[in-house]
């Protein structure tokens, strides 16, 4: 077995596999620390031109990028599935349909979003001053992806920081970087001036030399470990950093919810890309009373899935991106049997499906080398395939209820009261997404505004990242900062203040030289301006009628 990531040393260079089958799906190179920072510099460079193209030259080009990807669907759907291990058609509705529309969104609508914004400043309107808000971008964006959503996640980021006039430099996932080179053809296809978006490839140290060549903002996709380790490096520059971790994500599901559609978003929400989704359903509570009929719903529907490479149009669960996943699902699932969950179903490597697939020895054994162990790699690949696993008799002590697990298991729970479905949902350092299932529409709102997490769906699961027009982040652990919607697209400009004051004939009230008029005119702001009431503050006006005469003599006087 490999251990996922695989370096030739000798020509430095990444080989990427794909999980299904072991087949080298193409090499990169690994960019140095010098070739990452001259990437930044030449797109700070790029940055000064691409900042003042006008909106509509940004929409022309992005949605050329977006027929671009239309025209060859097919062949980037395979490639991701390829590289990932996930479902053709999960490769073109979980990522190249919904980055379409966000980009389609962001090109149209950016313009719009962006618009400078008058702000009502209260009683300081009355002295003749206006403030406005307009947005510039920032510069530089980094963009370091996970491999689970190779494809929309770092494309629907760079098309909106594009949109708001910065320019980008990806780090693709070291398990996913021929797609990520993908993302950077695609762009150059469309015309985008060169060096408005690079593509650096390698592993974490090319993502290290990237937070410490300083860009402006960093979007990092990935482990809370990581995530740490990015947002200390970024702090030495005060780079600040959007952070989408993982999730450990709770559905709940009351009696009177529709079982049959609730099994079934069970199924789909747990089982999707393998379960290596942060938004994945990792953890289900049911109430007491139905919870066996949803069991034997979600088991039989699980069963009724077929498994196998990700290139077969029927196949609706592929296999796990990397040997070290496929370990913790084994860790996991071996942990709910220890404290006494029940496995319904699955719960296994899937060694069936693949018994007449070629399995790859290594031929360059002897030139490569294992990233994460530096070792030499002589081992032959396996298809990593697990199967779709439910676990009954889950409960929150068990460790595996507490990590992300970001597999294919879906372990149920079951509760009494509504209370305690909140509790036990809310009972995780993870807080990215959650569902709630019920009838009740008014109680399903109740239960998700109490719910911790990002966002939380009633009677759907999982697929609010594909709504480009909302915001996406976690609470608690799960991150910081939003990307997509108006929040995130404002992670992606620095706001600028702009105040005029429009009667400027006399001088403020506040200004120097201070007097004991000052400071009782001072006390009158205190009291009455600050109150925000205009008839509060009619009550001060002769005393400023006198301060502001004050200074008007002393001016003249020092004239
Ligand atoms: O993530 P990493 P991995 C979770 C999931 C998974 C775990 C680890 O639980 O088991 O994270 O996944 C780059 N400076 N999620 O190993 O290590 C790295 O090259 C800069 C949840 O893939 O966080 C890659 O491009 N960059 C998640 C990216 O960071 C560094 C999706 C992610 O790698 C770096 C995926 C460094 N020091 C995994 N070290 C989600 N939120 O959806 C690594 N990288």
């Amino acid at each position: 077995m490999s251990a996922g990531v695989e370096i030739d040393t000798k020509q430095n260079q990444i080989i990427s596999f794909n999980p299904a089958n072991g087949a080298e799906v193409g090499r990169v190179p690994v960019s140095s620390k010098t070739a990452v920072t001259s990437a930044v510099c030449r797109s700070r460079d790029a940055f000064q031109m691409w900042k003042s193209t006008s909106f509509a030259e940004r929409r022309r080009l992005i949605m050329k990028a977006r027929d671009g990807i239309l025209s060859q669907m097919d062949e980037i759907a395979h490639l991701i599935s390829a590289e990932s291990g996930k479902p053709f058609a999960e490769a073109i509705s979980m990522e190249i349909a919904p980055v379409l529309d966000l980009m389609q969104y962001f090109a149209k609508h950016t313009e719009k979003l962006l618009r400078s914004t008058k702000i009502d400043i209260g009683l300081y309107a009355l002295l003749g001053r206006t403030s406005k808000i307009v947005y510039h971008p920032l510069g530089v964006v980094a963009i370091i992806p996970a491999w689970n959503y190779p494809f929309s996640i770092p494309l629907g980021e760079a098309s909106m920081a594009l949109m708001a006039g910065n320019t980008v430099i990806i780090k693709p996932s070291e398990l996913t970087p021929m797609v990520g080179q993908k993302i950077g053809e695609i762009f150059e296809k469309a015309g985008l001036p060169e060096n408005t978006v690079q593509v650096v490839t390698g592993e974490g140290r090319t993502g290290a030399a990237l937070v410490e060549a300083a860009p402006d903002k960093i979007m990092f996709t990935g482990s809370v470990a990581t995530g740490k380790k990015i947002a200390e490096a970024a702090a030495k520059n005060f780079t600040s950093v959007v952070l989408e971790l993982g999730g450990k994500d709770p559905m709940i599901v009351f009696d009177d919810a529709n079982l049959e559609l609730a099994s079934s978003a069970a199924v789909w929400g747990a089982f999707c890309n393998s379960g290596q989704s942060c938004s994945s359903v990792e953890r289900l509570y049911v109430q007491e009373s139905v919870a066996d009929k949803l069991t034997k719903l979600i088991v039989e529907k699980t069963c009724g899935l077929k498994q196998g490479s990700g290139d077969n149009e029927d196949v609706s669960i592929g296999a796990m991106s990397s040997e070290r996943q496929l370990k913790i699902v084994e860790d996991h699932v071996e942990d709910f049997r220890k404290s006494g969950a029940k496995i319904e179903t699955g719960g296994k490597q899937n060694a069936d499906w693949s018994a007449d697939t070629p399995v790859r020895t290594d031929a360059t054994a002897s030139a490569t080398t294992s990233a994460a162990s530096g070792e030499a790699d002589e081992s032959v690949r396996s298809p990593l395939f697990f199967q779709p696993t439910v676990i009954s008799g889950a409960t929150n002590d068990m460790r595996a209820m507490k990590e992300e697990t970001f597999g294919p298991t879906l372990p149920i729970a079951t509760f009494k009261t509504e209370e305690e479905a909140i509790k036990l949902a809310n009972d995780s350092e993870f807080g990215l997404t959650a569902s709630v299932w019920t009838r009740d529409i008014a109680k399903g709102n109740r239960v998700a505004e109490k719910i911790e997490a990002g966002s939380v769906c009633v009677n759907e699961v999982l697929y609010t990242h594909g709504i480009g027009q909302t915001p996406w982040g976690g609470f608690k652990n799960s991150g910081r900062g939003r990307t997509h919607g108006l929040a995130g697209l404002m992670e992606l400009v620095q706001p600028q203040h702009i105040h005029v004051n429009r009667l400027a004939i006399l001088p403020n009230a506040w200004w120097m030289p201070y007097s004991a008029t000052a400071v009782e005119t001072f006390r009158g702001f205190a009291k009455y301006f600050a109150s925000g009431s205009i008839r509060r503050t009619a009550m001060m006006l002769p005393l400023l009628q006198k301060r502001v005469r004050e200074l008007v003599r002393y001016n003249r006087s020092e004239r």
